[in-house]
Order: structure tokens, then sequence, then C-alpha cells
């Protein structure tokens, strides 16, 4: 075995990496960038190298520097996590060639995979059912429209070297054909710098459902049964669940037996995937799946096949690419009960997903529920902060239980449990999936999230109880902003004080007064608006735990929901205690442009940056002449009051 791994990733597959890898007694190097110097892959790691910039392109995807980093620490192997060079084969090669040992399959097997028409006529020639249509070489538009026409309409084009949807048309009739083949090239060509397509049956109501398979150096391939990955938006996935729902044993082992040829096909070694779609439109049945590609690393969705079959992966990983066989037989490896993992991501569901960055200035998990085991896989802690330079996920939440039916309920309840503040997360859409009645009763059709999409989306607005505890929690912590407990700063309210204090919150653009006045108990009497008179809504100390106090910000949490408001008060205090003036986004939004920098003179009046926010661009001016401190990055996703520019004292 092992005694010193790299890392070559971030986030929460390198925290997973290196979970197993410490268990095992195996010392790891992480490297990082710029962006990440103190994020927690690095502090977890024994050692930790930077290379380079914060854009990927000058840190995580830059083979040379990772392979030095690795020769300059003295490891044996190098663990390429998922995305990134996971895939790829020049990268591997490199790694062998400096003496290395790549912890995933050979290049030769992500090549024979890499491109979907070769992998495809490879799948077929191995006896594995593949998509019906065309994936040879021509690419001439009379012999595509010859193969569509003998498919039958509607069709999918498809770009080979393609992957998320890019250059993906769907084709209903043969007049549409020749347009919407030069968009797919083009599309394909712009992304991929391979314009060729192939041309599949659409399938009309489908199932992503999807094989791990386990090779090893001596010819072994088993099978750790199968993931449901059908609810995707935009072809991401958002749910991924073990089994599949609604999985027979006849199916299954037509899918196992399939994926298990298609690995040993190309001597398979390491962890891979095999993905199908499946025709569900009758149920799920043993001549209905086609291969549709592999992908030739661990998966983000591993851990709901870990909490079925009680085996780590990466443990497994780390003993095939060392030359160990594989730790059980087929006949050995068993499923238990249901697993269902949620993606947990800082996006904002209601701006069409947009992306969300922003300092995690909350972020609590339960450590258990009730009726299901919880595993929670996070790539950062409180405090930490997400950039726009990766990836937003925060967290995968993972609920195992002995039926579908409690594992959903737990990763609901889970998600529920779940406190973020400081971003705008997914929280409040997935458990609204979760509990929607076609997704629990296994209707997992591919249009589901669209068709619900409103629904699925819907945030609440806030009710009077909400605006109280926000009010509460803010009251008399002016002074400590971070302070998780905002009511210990009421000790100082005599217990018999009856006199009210005014408080005023912002949701958005619209202004929330208070009057907030304490009781002998110690909770708080809030009167919603300005008059004395108005029925005051009680809130108890154990209410704080509803809402969490940031810079400037309370969030309350209600369910997997929560409401932001501005607490102008607090905003004012944080920045007298820090110094220099800021600008600050007076509501949430995209920083469209950004036209200074740091260290920059600055003119009064002179534009800074322009923010895109309720569909309108507002240009941010200096109110002052100075010289720049600090500037938001170009691209974030900025709450209200996050603080665009700071300047110099
Ligand atoms: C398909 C398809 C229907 N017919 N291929 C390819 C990329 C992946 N993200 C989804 N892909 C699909 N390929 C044929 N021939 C439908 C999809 C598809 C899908 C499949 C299963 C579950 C969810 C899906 C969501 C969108 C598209």
């Amino acid at each position: 075995m092992f005694q010193k791994i790299l890392i070559a990733n971030r986030g929460e597959i390198a925290m997973r990496v290196m979970r197993t890898a410490k268990r095992m007694g195996i010392a790891t190097v992480a490297v990082y960038s710029q962006a990440d110097r103190r994020a927690q892959h690095v502090l977890a790691a024994d050692q930790a190298i930077c290379i380079g910039d914060a854009p990927v392109s000058d840190s995580y995807l830059r083979g040379e520097r990772i392979i030095e980093a690795a020769l300059a620490t003295g490891v044996e192997a190098i663990h390429p996590g998922y995305g990134f060079l996971s895939e790829n084969p020049d990268f591997v090669e490199k790694v062998e060639a400096a003496g290395l040992t790549f912890i995933g399959p050979s290049s030769k097997a992500i090549r024979a995979m890499g491109l979907k028409d070769a992998a495809k006529r490879l799948m077929e020639r191995a006896g594995v059912p593949v998509v019906p249509g065309y994936h040879g070489e021509t690419q001439a538009l009379v012999a595509l429209a010859a193969k569509a026409n003998e498919i039958g309409f509607p069709v999918l084009i498809k770009a080979r070297a393609g992957g998320g949807g890019k250059g993906m048309r769907l084709v209903s009739d043969p007049d549409a054909f020749p347009e919407a083949l030069a968009a797919a090239q083009r599309e394909a060509k712009a992304a991929f710098g391979d314009e060729r397509v192939l041309v599949e049956k659409y399938v009309e109501t489908p199932r992503h459902i999807e094989v791990q398979v386990f090779g090893d150096m001596h010819g072994n391939v088993v099978h750790l049964f199968e993931r449901d990955c059908s609810a995707q938006r935009r072809h991401q996935k958002v749910i991924e669940e073990a089994p599949a729902p609604g999985m027979n044993a006849q199916t299954r082992a037509a899918m196992t037996d399939a994926a298990v040829k298609a690995a040993q096909a190309i001597s398979y070694c390491g962890a891979g995937t095999i993905e199908f779609i499946v025709d569900a439109s009758e149920g799920l049945r043993p001549d209905r799946f086609w291969f549709m590609e592999m992908n030739t690393r661990l998966q983000v969705e591993h851990p709901v096949t870990e909490m079925i079959t009680g085996i780590d992966l990466v443990e497994w990983q780390l003993r095939v690419a060392s030359g160990e066989p594989l730790p059980l037989r087929q006949e050995e490896i068993m499923a238990n009960g249901h697993a269902v993992e949620a993606r947990l991501y800082a996006e904002d569901a209601e701006r069409d997903f947009l992306p969300a960055t922003g300092t995690l200035h909350h972020l609590s998990f339960p450590d258990h529920v009730d009726g299901a085991r919880l595993r929670v896989d996070a790539g950062v802690t409180q405090g930490d902060t997400i950039t726009p330079f990766y990836d937003p996920m925060i967290a995968k939440v993972i609920a195992h239980a002995a039926t579908r039916v409690e594992a959903l309920n737990g990763l609901a309840s889970a998600l529920d449990a779940t406190q973020v503040a400081g971003s705008t997360v997914n929280l409040g859409f997935l458990t609204r999936l979760l509990r929607d009645e076609d997704f629990a009763s296994g209707n997992l059709e591919t249009g589901l999230i669209g068709r619900k999409q409103d629904a699925l989306t819907r945030i609440p607005t806030p009710a009077a109880r909400h605006v109280a505890v926000a009010i509460a929690a803010t009251s008399g912590a002016e002074l400590e902003a971070d302070d998780s407990d905002p009511f210990c700063a009421l000790a100082g309210y005599g217990h018999f004080t009856t006199m009210s204090h005014r408080r005023e919150l912002m949701r958005g653009e619209e202004k929330v007064t208070a009057l907030v006045s304490s009781q002998r108990d110690g909770s708080l009497a809030i009167r919603i608006g300005e008059s004395e008179a108005t029925q005051p809504i009680i809130v108890r100390r154990e209410d704080a735990a509803r809402a969490a106090v940031w810079p400037g910000h309370v969030t309350v949490f209600e369910g997997a929901d929560s409401l932001t408001f501005n607490v102008p008060d607090l905003l004012q205090a944080a920045d007298d205690a820090a110094g220099g003036d800021r600008l600050r986004a007076p509501m949430p939004g995209l920083v469209k442009l950004v036209r200074a920098q740091t260290n920059e003179a600055v003119k009064k009046g002179q534009p800074l940056l322009v923010l895109e926010a309720m569909k309108m661009e507002h240009t941010i001016s200096a109110p002052h002449d100075g010289v720049i401190a600090e500037i938001a990055s170009e691209g974030a996703q900025v709450n209200d009051g996050a603080m665009l520019v700071r300047f110099e004292e």
C-alpha cells in the first residue's frame, strides 16, 4: 500500500479522499490555488503546495505543476478526484512517465471511452446494448439525414465529444434536421473543438440509471449495483439514489451483466460507472436499457453506493491502484436498504439557479435524524467563502434507511435542520422535490423538475412571526454581528424594563419597523410597525436557534427555507468596527463588470463597477476620491449589503 499520496483536487472530494487515506495510515499532500489558501482540504492535509492563481486553468488544471508538487513531496501516487484532470489521458501518461501511479484507470481505457461514437462502436462489438442510432464516421448532411430517417423521428443529435447536454439537439421532423445539425455542429466545435456528432433515437420517457463497476490489475471486474440519477436540471444531477426505484431482479441482472461486460471489454481497472438510458414508459424492463457512456472516475454520487453496500470505494481505489486484488468477489457484495443523496448548492433557485457566492457566516448540519443514518460530505465549514472560481457545491447530504420512503423522509428532515446563512442555497428546492408526490412515488421522468419548477422554487413570503424572530435576534446585538447567540447581549436589559426600542430591518427595498420591549421572563415582546397599541408577538430565548445574525444581516430559518433581512444598524456597526469606508450592494445581484482595481486611485463620481440586479444594471460610482483597498470580483453573485468596494483609510 502507498505511504503517501497527493490529491489533485479541492473541496468535498479532496476531503473525502483524505478521510480514507488517514484511516488507512496514508500521508496526504494537498494542492491549492491562491483562492483556497485557507480551504479545509489544505488544513486537513499533512502537507500542502500552492499551484497557482484562482482560475482553474492557472491551478487545478495545471498537470505539470501538480506532478512537480508530487515529486517535490515524495508521494507515490496521485488521486485526481472527479472533474479537473480526472479523465484526462494525457495527464495520466505524464503522471506515469514521472514514475508515479495514477489512482484511476489507464490512459488507454479513458481514451476508449472518451468519445461517444467510438465508445458505442466498442460496446456494440462487446455485446452491450447501445442506444439505436448512427455512430459512424460519416458527417455529411445527406448521409446523416438519411440515417435519421432510418432511425425514425424524433432523433437526438449529440456531440461525440460532448457532455452536459452541450451540442445536443432534439429533432422532431425531417424538415428541421439540416438546421439542427448545423447548430449542433457549431456548438460542438465551439465547446470541444470537435464538430462531429452522432444521431440517436430519442428515448421519450427516459431514466438515467448507472452501474458502479470496479476492476483490478488481475482481470477481475465486479459491479456494486445501480444508482438512479434521473432527477436532473439542465443535465445537472440534483438527487441521486440507490437502488433505482422500481428495479426488478431481471432488469438488474441484465444491466449489471452488461456493465461488467463493458468494463471487461477495456480491461478496466479502478472505479468506473456505466451510464444507461432506460425507457421507463412501461416500467423497468430487461430489454429497454441502452449504454450511453462510461465515466472513468469516482463519481460525485458514489456515497449512495457506499451506504447500501458498506464498501469504502476510495479504499478500493487505493488498493487496486497499489496492485492488490479486489477485496471482495461478486457474490460477497450485498446491497442493503435505500440511500438518497442531495447536492446542497450555493445557487439562487428563484433567479433561474444562478450560481451564488458568499461567506458562510453560519453553517450547521444536524448530526442525526430519526429513522435514517445520516452522512454529510462537505468541503467547507462555517466562515468559509464560496468564490466564483469553482463549482459552488457546499455539501452532499446522504440518508440511508431500510426503505426508500424512510430514506427520503430522513433526508428531507436533515435538510430542514440544515442552516446556511451568508449565501443563497437550494435547500428549500431540494426538500420540496423530495416531498413532491410524483418524486416520492418513484415517477422520476425527465421532465419532472422543469414542469414543476415554479412550485419547487417558490420561496415563502415573510410572515409577521419571521419578522419578529429577526427583530428579536438583532435586538441588543448591534456590536456583536458574529455572535451566534443573539440573546446573550440581552443580559443588560433590566427584568422590569418596559421601555420599547424602535428597530428597523430591510427586506429588499422594503423597510420593516418594530417596537421591542423585554418581558419579565426574558422573552421579547415585538410589535410590528410604529404603534404601541399593536398586539405583540412574544419571542422566547429558544427561538434564537431559528435565526443567525451575520455582518449587516439576520437570517431566519423556517424548515429548509430561510429569509434574510438587511440590518442597517448592524452594517454601520460592522463598518465602524473595521475602519475604512465601504460601498455595499444595495440589493442582491451579479457583479457584471469591474472597472477599477486594488490600489487604484479613483476620483469622485468615477464608475467602479456594474451590478446587475432585479433585471437592471446599476453603476456603482466612487462617492469621493480615494484609493481602492478591495473590490468585488467580476461574475460574483452578491447578497444585499455585501461589500463591493473598500477604500483605504
Ligand atoms: C438522451 C435522452 C433521450 N434519448 N438520449 C444525455 C446527457 C444526459 N445529461 C441526459 N441525456 C439524455 N440523452 C436519447 N437518445 C435524454 C437525455 C436526458 C435525460 C436522460 C435521463 C434522465 C434525465 C435526462 C434529462 C435530460 C436529458
